[in-house]
């Protein structure tokens, strides 16, 4: 499905890091893909985002100003929070500033501020809503948003929107890579990934326990965020064949990925989607993931992996164990079918399409 007309569109990032530190998280790699997507399709798109940012997808507009604090460290009944000279307000002055020239704007912070806003702007805003519910402001702003903007609320799995009380309502998006530049590996060596912030919603020590009962060495990406949560696991699990490889872009990170024998993701949270896991099928590699949040969805039990009950470390080690049960084409094959950028750009058209016409531009 394509759009009648190209579109102008304004993406305002997350407030948490710089694009291309690993602060933002999944959200990094899912805001350039989008670009990239839309940008493929002939759509005129711009970046607004923390200074320092860089996205070679489409012009980045670098804002300055405090950044925000990550949600998922604060309790549910958290105050709605900025810190002075916040760089979150400064992106959202700037866009008040230049809506005229824009058809939408796609707002990827998961911040109050962002969906408070979506009435006092002319210029229609669609929300691409990054995680599952977390606290009750956050629930509540995008509760109230909803109501007003039926279809402004994106989502990237149904297991993500159920989490909100609204979740009917959300439109379930996936999300899209560019498979270029991703290489298929059929034959990996003796080794198993985990690929993620290294904080503790992201379940790291199930992954180093079931690597420690079976003794393959578990290969270990993904920014530092918590030292005190790493050298704790290390610690706990002295026996554990493991090592910390660094957070990589992702074209070394694919590179190394793909050589390893599965990927084992084990989040202690309701994951929304699960970016490393369509990577990690991109390159034939199988997924192991807990029965939990968005892996649910893209793991096709027995065909591209095998879904463990979820905190169940014993079902960790015997999905291990039955890995010569899946087949490494069928997995690049599931990657290239569901989460291309062409298949993802066709749900952002249909979904920009509703918002635009409820707005009645
Ligand atoms: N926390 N306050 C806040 N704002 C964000 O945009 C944000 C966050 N925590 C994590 C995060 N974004 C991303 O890592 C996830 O959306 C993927």
């Amino acid at each position: 499905m394509t759009l009648h007309r190209p579109l102008r569109l304004l993406l305002l990032s997350t407030s948490v890091g710089a694009l291309g530190s690993g602060l933002g998280g999944g959200v990094e790699l899912t805001l350039h893909n989008i670009a990239k997507a839309l940008v493929s399709r002939q759509h005129t798109v711009k970046i607004v985002a923390p200074e320092g940012s860089v996205c070679d997808a489409a012009p980045v507009v670098e804002i300055e100003g405090a950044l925000q604090t990550t949600a998922q460290s604060e309790g549910r009944e958290a105050p709605i929070s900025m810190p002075g000279q916040a760089v979150l307000a400064n992106m959202w002055t700037y866009a008040r500033q230049i809506q005229d020239e824009y058809d939408l704007l796609v707002n990827f912070a998961y911040d109050w501020l962002p969906f408070y806003l979506t009435s006092f702007f002319d210029c229609p805003i669609a929300h691409l809503v990054s995680m599952g519910s977390l606290t009750d402001a956050m629930d509540g702003v995008i509760g109230q948003t909803i109501a007003q903007f039926p279809d402004s609320i994106g989502v990237h799995s149904r297991a993500q929107a159920d989490t909100f009380a609204f979740g009917a309502q959300c439109h379930v998006l996936g999300n899209g890579f560019d498979l270029s530049l991703y290489d298929f590996c059929s034959q990996p060596e003796r080794s198993l990934a985990w690929v993620g912030r290294l904080a503790p919603e992201k379940g790291l020590e199930d992954a180093v326990a079931a690597a420690q009962a079976t003794q393959i060495p578990l290969k270990i990406w993904g920014v530092m965020q918590d030292h005190a949560y790493w050298q704790e696991i290390q610690q706990r699990y002295p026996m554990a064949p493991i090592s910390y490889e660094g957070f990589l872009p992702t074209a070394q990170l694919q590179k190394a990925l793909g050589k390893c024998q599965a990927l084992i993701m084990t989040p202690h949270w309701v994951e929304a989607f699960g970016n490393v896991a369509i990577e990690a099928l991109a390159c034939g590699v199988p997924v192991i993931a807990y029965r939990r949040g968005g892996p649910t969805e893209i793991v096709q039990h027995g065909r591209t992996g095998w879904l463990v009950e979820p905190d169940d470390i014993v079902g960790l080690i015997d999905a291990i164990a039955h890995l010569e049960g899946i087949d490494r084409h069928t997995c690049r094959q599931q990657a290239e079918a569901e989460y291309s950028l062409e298949a993802m750009g066709d749900r952002l058209e249909q979904w920009f399409t509703t918002v635009l016409a409820q707005s009645g531009r």
